[in-house]
C-alpha cells in the first residue's frame, strides 16, 4: 500500500520535494499539508490533491498520515519533530535537525525511548553519486590514507535582508561538516573560522569565509563557504591522500568545446545540483518507512553537526579554535 506523507511547511524546498513525491518516485502520496501561511498550503494543498491542516500537530495525529515531512524552518523543526516521534510516525526533517544541541539532545533521548530509528535527516549529499564515488574511492584504499579534505560551497546569491553571517555557518556550512564527517568516518575535534577580504556583492556579510577543521584522526579539513560567487551554484570537493588525490568532477553531463575555448553548465541553485540524490534520499526514505524502518542521515549526525556548526559560530567571532565536545553516542546510532 502506497506511504501516506504529511508535509510540514509548503516552501521551496517543501514544494519541491511534494513535486518529486507526487510526479517523480513511488510508493507514496502527498495527503496531508500546513504552513504557517495558511493561503500557501491551501494553494499548494489544492494543486496536489492534499487535505490542508491547520497545524501541524493535527497533521502529525491524522490518520490520513502514515509519515512525517517536515520542510519549515530551522527553529520550527523541534517542535514537529517531537510530537511525530511521541506518534511512532517515520520523519523526515529537512536540516538542519534543531537550532541547538539542547534541542538536538531532546530529540535523541525521545529517540532512544522510543527504542528504534524514526528519524531521517535531508543531508542529501550522502545520496548525491559523486559524493558516493568520492567515499567508495577514499574506502578502497586507491589514494592512501586521507590527509586532507577541501570542499569548496559556492551559492550565486542569498537574499541580502535575510540571510546573515551565522547562516553560513548554521544553514550553509553544515552540508560540508556533513561530508567531512561522512567521507572520513570520524567526527570533527575542533574548528577555527576564518574571514578576510569581503565580497563587496553582499554588503556588511561576513563572506566568503574559511571554516578549518581538525578531525578526530588528526585529518584535516577546510571549506570555503562563498554565497554571493554570481556565477552560479558550484560545489567541489578534493581529498589529499598518503599516495593520491581524488576529487568530485565537474557535475554537468557535456563539456562543448567550440573556437578555441570549452564550457559546461554551472546549476543555478541547489534544486538543480542536487535533484538526483534529493529523488534517491526521499525514495529511500519511501521504501523504508513502508517496511518500518528508517536509515540515512540519523539524529546522531544532526546533532554532531550541531555541536560543530556551535563551535564554528563561536570560532568565527573570537578567531580562536573552539573545540567540538559531544555526549556519548547511544548504541543506537551505532
Ligand atoms: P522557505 O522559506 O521557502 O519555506 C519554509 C516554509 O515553512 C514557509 O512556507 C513558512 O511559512 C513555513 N513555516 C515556518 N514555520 C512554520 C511552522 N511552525 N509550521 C508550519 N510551517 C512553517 O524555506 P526553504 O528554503 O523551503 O527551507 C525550509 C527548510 O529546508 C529549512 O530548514 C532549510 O534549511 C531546508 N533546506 C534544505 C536544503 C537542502 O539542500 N537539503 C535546501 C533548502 C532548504
Ligand atoms: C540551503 O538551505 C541549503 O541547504 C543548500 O543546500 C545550501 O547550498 C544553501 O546555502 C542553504 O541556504
Amino acid at each position: 500500500e502506497e506511504l501516506k506523507i504529511g508535509v510540514i511547511g509548503t516552501g521551496m524546498i517543501g514544494q519541491d520535494h511534494i513535486r518529486r513525491i507526487t510526479e517523480v518516485l513511488s510508493g507514496a502520496r502527498v495527503t496531508a499539508v500546513t504552513d504557517a501561511d495558511r493561503t500557501r498550503a491551501e494553494e499548494v494543498g489544492a494543486r496536489r490533491g492534499a487535505t490542508v491542516f491547520a497545524d501541524s500537530a493535527s497533521l502529525i495525529s491524522s490518520d490520513d498520515v502514515d509519515a512525517v515531512m517536515i520542510c519549515s524552518w530551522g527553529p520550527a523543526h523541534i517542535d514537529a519533530v517531537l510530537p511525530a516521534l511521541a506518534a511512532g510516525k517515520p520523519v523526515f526533517v529537512e536540516k538542519p535537525l534543531a537550532t541547538s544541541q539542547g534541542d538536538c539532545v531532546k530529540i535523541i533521548e525521545a529517540e532512544v525511548a522510543a527504542g528504534k530509528r524514526l528519524i531521517q535527516i535531508g543531508y542529501m549529499r550522502r545520496y548525491d553519486a559523486a559524493y558516493a564515488a568520492l567515499k567508495a574511492t577514499i574506502d578502497s584504499g586507491a589514494i592512501g590514507a586521507p590527509l586532507m579534505y577541501h570542499s569548496a560551497h559556492r551559492n550565486a546569491s542569498v537574499p541580502p535582508d535575510l540571510y546573515t553571517d551565522d547562516m553560513a555557518i548554521a544553514d550553509t556550512m553544515v552540508h560540508d561538516i556533513d561530508v567531512a564527517r561522512f567521507l572520513l568516518d570520524e567526527e570533527v575535534s575542533q574548528i577555527r573560522v576564518i574571514a578576510g577580504r569581503k565580497n563587496s556583492v553582499g554588503g556588511a556579510l561576513r563572506d566568503p569565509i574559511l571554516g578549518v577543521m581538525e578531525m578526530s584522526g588528526g585529518a584535516i579539513v577546510t571549506v570555503e563557504v562563498s554565497v554571493n560567487i554570481g556565477y552560479g551554484y558550484d560545489i567541489r570537493g578534493e581529498v589529499s591522500g598518503e599516495t593520491g588525490t581524488a576529487e568530485l568532477a565537474e557535475s554537468n553531463h557535456v563539456v562543448v568545446k567550440s573556437g578555441d575555448g570549452f564550457a559546461g553548465r554551472v546549476p543555478a541553485d541547489w534544486r538543480e545540483r542536487f535533484i538526483e540524490a534529493y529523488d534517491t534520499e526521499v525514495q529511500d526514505f519511501i521504501d523504508n518507512a513502508r517496511k518500518g524502518v528508517v536509515g540515512g542521515p540519523s539524529a546522531w549526525d544532526g546533532y554532531a553537526i550541531q555541536v560543530v556548526s556551535d563551535a564554528g559560530i563561536e570560532a568565527a567571532r573570537s578567531g580562536r579554535a573552539v573545540p567540538c565536545a559531544m555526549i556519548e553516542k547511544p548504541t543506537l546510532y551505532n
